[in-house]
């Protein structure tokens, strides 16, 4: 790590119209933590930026349902979020909101600079739809319709949740305004368009290379394959990289500091991104420093991460830095190590189902949980989705605290203490141990894995360590020693080198599990771990100097994790419990609903399909269903609903794109007996030639299942 870099560090900016659950922790917050922990304790000069996103349809959306107002909306859930964030010891050096004065001036200047630069921004004139009752234009996400690809009724005007299609609105069928329920009329606007189709070609090379003008800007290879995948296959799209609009007609944003721009706001992301500006000005000001240092200036003087989920990855890879290429004064990110998404038991977080946890819930039912912080840190830590989607489970979170932290850490650590201060009364002999080899070399590669990312493995030889520690205390057993040569130098030797690994232990543990860092110290008597003390430790054990004096006076013994699974105390066990019985609960309601069709609780109608309008046999008669069989199946780079088919009919091959890769796994549907329906006009989806469509039946809660023929229909036969 170059400590003459400074560092810029950002996480998202979540929206402020929610709480945030375990998977946003896992996915941009918790990993720039333990990031930024780890360079502070570097010594490393390094911001910390985050912030809500107080912006966009969606709060408006949520306030209307609601009731109140958008500002209401946000002030609730910014200001949950920021607490939250600090309860878990996400240590934010600036946690801003995009509401807030500052920003709006930020990125009101940002807009001006392109319209100033010339080139970089035009204005063009489009029809949008129009609630004519409402007198507002709709933004994409206030218009639902029928989607054209899977006929999915409540399909968003950017997006199909079902299939993953992206939409314009002008695409969906039956469109209906989400605010008056009236049929909209297309009425012409005006937009700024951000020209993002004149950064291609720079923005290829950067992404493939590593090289910007000419000079290389960071290593391509240090950059997570699938965030670099999903920009190339965005890059390549047979459309390209298209001019972006970046305005909307919203009465919630930054106003458009233009003349000829009433009631024309900047699109939520394109405000957003220069929220970590703001957010860094903001700071700064504070704090005496000189913001620009932390966003100006190439890379052999900044280092800029950005820490997001994947669904924001062209967002930061791609159109924001093009956005501050076009602007021309800033510095763009050496890496953007983007975490895949956690899923909860199996299956999405999901609050309308009650499936999952918040953060704050989990602060609030875990009240009673001893190291109750730490304990999800870990428990998300060893499973982070870093580049694949991961699954939390509560069995895990269980085994991960009781046996990483309790059986191995907390062990470790009871025992050096409590030998110390039994066999000399806490005060550490006169010894030249230091930490041995074998654990400096672990130390340096627990540090190149931060530095590459790879923090579930970083975390892995934390634990090594202090197994490792464990077992050199049985394998000497000063214990035994002492009881026929209670002088024997090999006890105080013995004794160092373990209150060496626990130092060091208290040190490294710091950037995962801050709290019981802290607690760590206070049994070592130590101060709390300060910026730079992890480099002066590594630097001492390059030297083969110890790292705790001699006579240094440890404090008494105590007990850091009482291990959950205790069967003299089920109350820890009972807190986890309990998580599991409410997600019985909720699988058990569903099961009613689904099995006794005759049951009281009549399943949501609108996730049953009402009926459709009244056909005539002649329009059923067009469609040509014919049995078939997937023969292969491979997921859609950037298109996370979509599966790519090959289905045999029997007499000819088809490829078809199907909306069911959260249902299914590739693996799982090859071999599968299918109905097509064969004679749909093909259509281009996400770079798919899709040639007709497999039939699939959907229960009350969106489980999709096969529709299929006998075992004894091959492929190919006609259904009538
Ligand atoms: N708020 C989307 C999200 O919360 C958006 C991130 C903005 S980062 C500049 O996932
Ligand atoms: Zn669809």
């Amino acid at each position: 790590m170059d400590l003459t870099k400074k560092y810029c560090v950002t996480s998202a900016l979540p929206y402020a119209n929610g709480a945030l659950h375990l998977g946003h922790l896992a996915g941009a917050y918790l990993p720039a933590d333990i990031y930024v922990r780890y360079l502070r304790g570097l010594g490393a000069d390094v911001a910390f930026i985050c912030g809500s996103d107080e912006h966009g349809a969606a709060i408006t959306i949520r306030a209307k349902k609601e009731g109140i107002s958008p500002q209401e909306i946000i002030d609730k859930y910014h200001a949950l979020n920021k607490e939250t964030f600090e309860q878990l010891g996400i240590s934010f050096d600036y946690y801003h909101r995009t509401s807030a004065p500052l920003h709006h001036e930020t990125a009101q200047a940002f807009f001006l600079k392109l319209i100033e630069k010339g080139g970089e921004l035009e204005e063009r004139v489009s029809e949008q739809y129009f609630d004519e009752e409402y007198q507002q234009f709709l933004a994409d996400r206030y218009i639902m319709g029928e989607c054209p690809n899977c006929g999915n009724p409540e399909a968003y005007g950017d997006q199909c949740e079902r299939c993953g299609t992206t939409l314009s609105p002008t695409e969906l069928k039956h469109p209906k305004s989400m605010l008056s329920g009236a049929t909209p009329v297309l009425k012409e606007t005006s937009h700024w368009y951000f020209r993002l189709d004149k950064h291609g070609d720079w923005l290829r090379e950067w992404i493939k290379t590593g090289v910007l003008h000419g000079q290389q800007h960071h290593d391509p290879k240090a950059w997570k394959n699938h965030v670099v995948g999903q920009c190339l296959s965005w890059l390549d799209d047979g459309e390209g990289l298209q001019p972006r609009s970046i305005t909307r007609d919203l009465d919630w944003g930054i106003p458009v500091p233009l003349p000829n721009a009433e009631g024309k706001v900047l699109y939520v992301w394109f405000d957003a991104p220069i929220g970590y500006i703001s957010s860094t000005k903001q700071w700064a000001s504070e704090t005496g420093k000189n913001w620009e240092d932390y966003w100006k200036g190439n890379t052999d003087k900044l280092q800029l991460v950005h820490f997001i989920g994947k669904d924001n990855i062209v967002f930061h890879c791609i159109v924001f830095p093009a956005m501050l290429k076009a602007h021309g004064d800033y510095a763009l990110p050496v890496n953007v190590p983007a975490n895949q998404f956690l899923n909860f038991e199996g299956r999405k977080f999901s609050k309308s189902k009650g499936w999952g946890i918040e953060q704050h819930e989990y602060l609030e039912e875990f009240a009673n949980f001893p190291n109750k912080e730490d304990a999800l840190r870990w428990a998300l830590i060893r499973n982070l989705p870093e580049n694949r989607d991961a699954d939390f489970k509560w069995d895990e979170f269980v085994d991960f605290y009781d046996k990483d932290l309790a059986d191995k850490l907390g062990n470790f650590i009871n025992r050096v203490i409590t030998l110390t201060n039994s066999y000399y009364g806490g005060i550490a002999p006169a010894s030249t141990a230091t930490v041995p080899d074998n654990i400096k070399g672990l130390v340096d590669s627990l540090c190149a894995d931060i530095e590459a990312y790879n923090l579930k493995a970083a975390a892995t030889t934390l634990v090594e360590i202090a197994s490792w520690g464990n077992q050199y205390l049985q394998d000497t057993a000063p214990w035994t020693i002492r009881k026929t040569d209670p002088d024997s130098p090999v006890i105080a030797e013995c004794i160092n080198t373990s209150l060496e690994l626990v130092t060091l232990l208290s040190l490294l543990c710091e950037p995962f599990i801050p709290f019981t860092s802290v607690k760590i110290r206070q049994l070592l008597n130590l101060p709390k771990v300060q910026p730079g003390d992890l480099a002066a430790a590594i630097a001492k054990l390059k030297n083969g100097e110890a790292l705790l004096p001699t006579g240094h006076k440890v404090n008494a013994p105590e007990i850091l994790f009482a291990k959950i699974n205790d069967r003299n105390d089920k109350s820890r066990l009972e807190i986890i419990e309990r998580q599991k019985a409410k997600l019985e609960a909720v699988l058990k309601a569903e099961a009613s609903t689904v099995q006794s069709p005759q049951s009281s609780v009549i399943p949501n109608p609108s996730s049953l399909m009402p009926l459709k309008d009244e056909i005539q046999y002649d329009d059923f008669a067009k469609m040509d269903i014919r049995t078939a069989v997937i023969t292969a199946a491979e997921r859609i780079p950037k298109a996370d609903k979509l599966l790519k088919l090959s289905v045999d009919l029997g007499f000819e091959q088809r490829t078809v794109a199907s909306g069911i890769a959260e249902h299914f796994t590739p693996e799982e549907v090859v071999g599968q007996r299918v109905l097509l329906l064969s004679n749909l006009a093909p259509r281009k989806i996400r770079g798919v030639e899709s040639q007709g469509m497999i039939l699939m039946a959907e229960n009350a809660e969106g489980k999709l299942s096969f529709v299929q023929a006998g075992e004894a229909f091959g492929p190919g036969l006609t259904v009538k």
